[in-house]
């Protein structure tokens, strides 16, 4: 059975469209834009009562939560993106649950706050509040980073990486703030520039 990505490139979906390229898996996507339209209709919530993609169809399992599904399709699929043994998995766990905590909420503050909201609803003690937490996690990302020369988890591009960069995604509109960590910045430039990056992210022109 193929399996079926549901959920529009412009969304969190490109995340999971990223990692079914990198492990050369056959999909079908069909895009359910996210909002009344697509993710919010009855028939959608049906597959996931919070309203939102991506969501996969895996041989009638469903899930949703992109950085888990991306886990599981790892662990499904192995090769060098999965874990090799228990401890990366601990590890690649530790760096994708660190990604939506410490990451993810912030970084996506710093866009919608800095550049993607209305002016009118833009809220600078937010921003402010939002960038200096960014700016915390960017400086751990940074630190083991250089400890580890440039992957996080077994010297080699692994879902944890790619979980991790997928968040970092959203500090495309404050590049200076990646810029101040250079090894942040060289992690992030090399993950995008994997030619699967490149097809999933072209994807909504990027
Ligand atoms: N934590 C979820 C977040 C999913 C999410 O918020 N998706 C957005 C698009 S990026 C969505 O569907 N929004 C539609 C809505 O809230 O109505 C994940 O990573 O999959």
């Amino acid at each position: 059975m193929t399996l079926t990505l549901i959920g529009s490139p412009y969304s969190r979906t490109v995340r999971t469209l990223w990692m079914v390229k990198e492990l050369g898996i056959p999909y079908e996507n069909i895009d359910v834009k996210p909002g009344p339209e697509g993710s919010r209709t009855p028939e959608h919530l049906k597959i996931n009562p919070n309203g939102h993609v991506p969501v996969i169809d895996d041989d009638g399992l469903i899930l949703w939560e992109s950085l888990a599904i991306n886990l599981y399709l790892a662990r499904k699929h192995g090769g060098p993106l999965a874990p090799a043994n228990i401890s990366e998995e601990g590890q690649i766990l530790q760096w994708t649950l660190w990604a939506v905590w410490e990451l993810e909420p912030h970084a996506q503050a710093v866009m919608s706050h800095g550049k993607t909201l209305a002016e009118d609803q833009r809220d600078v003690a937010i921003l402010a509040r939002s960038q200096a937490s960014v700016e915390g996690a960017l400086a751990v990302l940074n630190g083991a980073l250089t400890k580890s020369g440039g992957h996080l988890v077994g010297n080699r591009f692994t879902v944890s990486d790619l979980n991790v960069a997928s968040c970092l995604y959203f500090l495309r509109f404050a590049p200076e703030m990646m810029d101040k960590h250079p090894a942040v910045r060289a992690f992030y430039d090399a993950s995008k520039a994997r030619p699967h990056a490149k097809a999933a992210f072209a994807l909504r022109g990027d």
